[in-house]
């Protein structure tokens, strides 16, 4: 295999630069070996996959379409459009230009927030690396290969700015990025939802539904970074998430679709769903209930100071920082629920300590959204069923409500009654044994569709639906 640095589409003049080009040709080997070990099993050498490349960032333009092994995918570096003479947005600094290079003091937090950034990238891929073997179809398939390979290139734009800002501490951190893995006992992944196994394609289609979408918020908060090549390379990111949460998001309501056919078939009952080879409307929820509380502990504590120093110093703002009204943020006060002898307990916070948990509202909003639109499949069914959004107290491991025992509904709950039922509440083995046993046979044929998903509504690119994504080629 060939890879050569003309094969790194890039728009930050890589070929100008020789020291960046030259970091960047030494970890690329790196790269490749920890993508062959760690990557799509099963897919690397035989396989041409209908794959969507960034050439560029014109937003008309900027993707480019073929089958490609996906070890030749040509991960690039873009960053968005500079703006013209970009103003810090919020914080102490307010309305002084944008920095081009890092002030000393806030390299630290900086390389800390681009390392936990990067870090989830390849956790991503590391998590999915066998989902290839049950997929439901080829375009499904296809789907999650396009997902693993932006996750490689999200990788690539955190990368870049290790090795061009920070030094020698840069490229190791680079170096430990490719060397941390999913769920290890002694190097694992940064954050919580990204050492958790994900074995299902239902988890699959939850993760890139509620986990993607937390990429979505994080990069929107970083996209206001004072530090502009921060921002510009999470801007661009931005641009491909959406495919992302595309993928989630239709996933899952595809599930409820056929779901919601076999209950119409068999009168309404939801246990007749499994005997049909469907997933219940229950099991769906377990895995919803799953991946929104794997995926807001993501956003840290609802009290932080650390968000209130990344706010002040311009790092790291709130989700379109610029419609909020005030960018100072230094009066104001945030209420939280907070759990004190079994009840809770209303308590003040500062705005800029809530900044975690004012980023948190808008993601649980988006999300909301989201699943009203699943609703109102079970809706055009006659189902009178409906999926919800648990409440943010139940099952946490990060903040105030962790270590504490909360219904879906919020309720507090003592350990006893949340292990008496918590089969009700989150996916058991039973539901794993069943949910592997369904997908076992992965559906390869262009023209099949597993039982218990519906086809989408259109295929990828303005072509058909049964078109052949991926190619086995000797
Ligand atoms: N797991 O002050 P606090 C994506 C730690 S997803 C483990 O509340 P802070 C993607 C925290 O580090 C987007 N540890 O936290 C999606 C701190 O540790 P220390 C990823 C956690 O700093 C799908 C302590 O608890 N991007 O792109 O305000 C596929 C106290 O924390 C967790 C980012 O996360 C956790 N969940 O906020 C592919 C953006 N939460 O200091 C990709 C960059 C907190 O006591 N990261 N801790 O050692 C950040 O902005 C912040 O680091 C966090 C945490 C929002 C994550
Ligand atoms: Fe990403
Ligand atoms: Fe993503």
């Amino acid at each position: 295999m060939n890879i050569s640095s003309e094969k790194i589409p890039n728009n930050i003049g890589l070929s100008s630069d020789r020291r960046l080009k030259r970091a960047l040709e030494n970890w690329q080997p790196a790269f490749i070996d920890w993508w062959m070990e760690m990557g799509p099993a099963g897919f690397q050498e035989h396989h041409k996959v209908y794959l969507r490349t960034a050439v560029g960032v014109d937003s008309k333009g900027w993707a480019h379409f073929e089958h490609v092994r996906m070890p030749e995918y040509r991960w690039g570096i873009f960053l968005a459009e500079p703006e013209n003479d970009r103003r810090i947005g919020f914080g102490d600094f307010y309305g002084q230009p944008v920095w081009q290079e890092i002030p000393g003091e806030y390299r630290n937090p900086l390389r800390r927030l681009i390392v936990t950034q990067g870090d989830t990238e390849p956790a991503s891929v590391e998590q999915q690396r066998l989902l290839g073997q049950t997929c439901p179809s080829i375009y499904d398939l296809r789907n999650l290969f396009q997902v693993n390979v932006e996750e490689g290139r999200h990788l690539w734009a955190m990368v870049h700015l290790l090795h061009s800002y920070f030094g020698r501490d840069g490229r190791e951190e680079a170096e430990s990025l490719l060397l941390r893995r999913s769920g290890s006992e002694d190097a694992p992944r940064i954050l919580g939802a990204f050492n958790q196994p994900v074995t299902s394609w239902l988890d699959f289609f939850m993760f890139a539904m509620f986990t993607d979408r937390d990429g979505k918020y994080q990069l929107l908060a970083l996209a206001e970074s004072s530090f502009d090549p921060l921002s510009r390379a999470t801007r661009f990111m931005l641009t491909e998430e959406a495919h992302h949460m595309f993928v989630g998001e239709t996933g899952v309501s595809r599930v409820v679709e056929r779901t919601a056919q076999i209950m119409r078939d068999s009168k309404g009952l939801s246990e007749d769903v499994r005997k049909m080879g469907g997933i219940d409307l229950p099991t769906i929820q377990k895995h919803l209930n799953l991946w929104y509380s794997l995926s807001i502990d993501l956003f840290g504590g609802e009290v932080s100071s650390n968000a209130a120093t990344y706010f002040a110093n311009g790092l790291k703002g709130r989700a379109h920082e610029g419609k909020c009204a005030d960018h100072q943020a230094e009066e104001g006060t945030y209420f939280l629920d907070v759990p004190e002898n079994g009840r809770m307990a209303r308590e003040e916070i500062s705005v800029r300590n809530a900044m975690n948990e004012i980023l948190r509202d808008s993601y649980t909003e988006d999300c909301q959204r989201g699943v009203d639109r699943w609703n109102k499949v079970l809706e055009k069914y006659g189902i009178s069923d409906r999926l919800f959004l648990p409440s943010k107290r139940f099952h946490r491991h990060i903040g105030v409500y962790a270590g504490k025992h909360f219904d879906p509904q919020g309720t507090p709950i003592g350990d006893e009654e949340f292990n008496r039922r918590k089969a009700e509440w989150l996916p058991g083995p039973s539901d794993y044994e069943y949910e592997h046993n369904l997908m076992r046979e992965a559906v390869y044929e262009p023209d099949k569709m597993a039982n218990w998903i519906a086809p989408p509504r259109r295929g990828i690119n303005g072509l058909p639906i049964n078109y052949e994504y991926v190619r086995t080629e000797e």
